[in-house]
């Protein structure tokens, strides 16, 4: 391995560090935890997504996943930047996978095939057209050298974790998010408020429309919070009811106040995920959100 690292940081130690940003592309923070493949953070990427991660901050053997929908025929990149070579240099490698259950494991890579802008050596792993076989939801994966990804979404050697940082970049996604009405603690009258210490839940009812039915949902994929991003989720009423008496079934969901990650300056929630059959959806809400203080009242 030395050897390796000798050749290849001669090679790319002149190599630019700068970043090419890509158009529309969104920034979302890790969220741990992301591991086991089944708690995967979900990603909504309106195209391209920029994520600041780091294998280490969710415990010694951290690896961490992440979900994105895809469209069919979408030439995806996956790239890791900035892993190797920092003050936590960490040899990064890449899969992805298929949604599960089986967790098929579609594409692997250790080593980028050539170098990148946003990496100093081909350590930083780097998976090229991946083309999305379906419509639907795939699985990232993000390990370290030698904790080899492997069919079923697990790792070889899972004791080896290193820890590091990394930003990983989606790009090539042409996901349809479709827009569907929630209400925020629904309720007549006023809108009640929201204490961002306060523990408990934030009940959110998603709206049925014309051609969504919120029973349809699944819940796996749900998060809600101040981005939409945060993974919140209590539960959801297995039964459906007709909340807003306009003839369709509507859905009660309770979300977790802290980790909804809701600030005094926030106007609104956001809540996203997909249906099983893995049509992207999202939500926003109006809010109010109230000092602690108050909140008693
Ligand atoms: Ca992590
Ligand atoms: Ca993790
Ligand atoms: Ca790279
Ligand atoms: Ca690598």
């Amino acid at each position: 391995m030395f050897i390796r690292i000798t050749a290849k940081l001669l090679i790319f130690a002149t190599a630019c560090l700068g970043m090419v940003a890509h158009a529309g592309e969104k920034t979302i923070n890790e969220i741990e935890i992301n591991h086991p493949i089944g708690t995967a953070q979900s990603l909504s990427i309106p195209g391209a997504a920029l994520v600041p991660a780091e294998l280490g901050n969710g415990g010694s053997d951290d690896l961490d996943y992440f979900s994105f929908r895809a469209t069919a025929g979408d030439v995806v990149t996956i790239d890791i930047n900035n892993g190797w070579g920092g003050t936590q240099s960490v040899d990064t490698v890449l899969a992805v996978f298929d949604s599960g259950p089986e967790y098929k494991m579609l594409r692997f890579n250790d080593d980028a095939t050539s170098p990148d802008d946003g990496s100093i050596s081909q350590y930083d792993s780097r998976i090229d057209d991946f083309v999305a076989p379906t419509t639907g939801r795939y699985i990232v994966g993000v390990s370290n050298f030698p904790r080899y990804f492997i069919d079923g979404g697990d790792v070889r050697y899972p004791d080896y974790g290193k820890e590091g940082d990394y930003s990983l970049e989606i790009t090539g996604v042409t996901a349809q998010v479709k827009q569907v009405a929630i209400r925020v603690k629904p309720g007549k009258g006023k809108v009640k408020p929201i204490n961002p210490k306060s523990r408990g839940s934030i009940p959110v009812t998603i709206l049925g429309g014309p051609d969504f039915n919120p029973l349809n949902i699944d819940t796996d994929t749900l998060t809600f919070g101040a981005t939409g991003e945060e993974n919140s989720l209590v539960k959801c009423n297995r039964k459906g009811v007709d909340l807003n008496q306009d003839g369709r079934i509507d859905r009660l969901c309770h979300f977790d106040n802290r980790k909804a990650g809701f600030r005094m300056t926030d106007a609104e929630g956001t809540v996203r995920g997909q249906t099983r059959d893995g049509t992207a959806f999202e939500g926003t809400g109006y809010l109010n959100v109230v000092p602690a203080e108050k909140a008693r009242h």
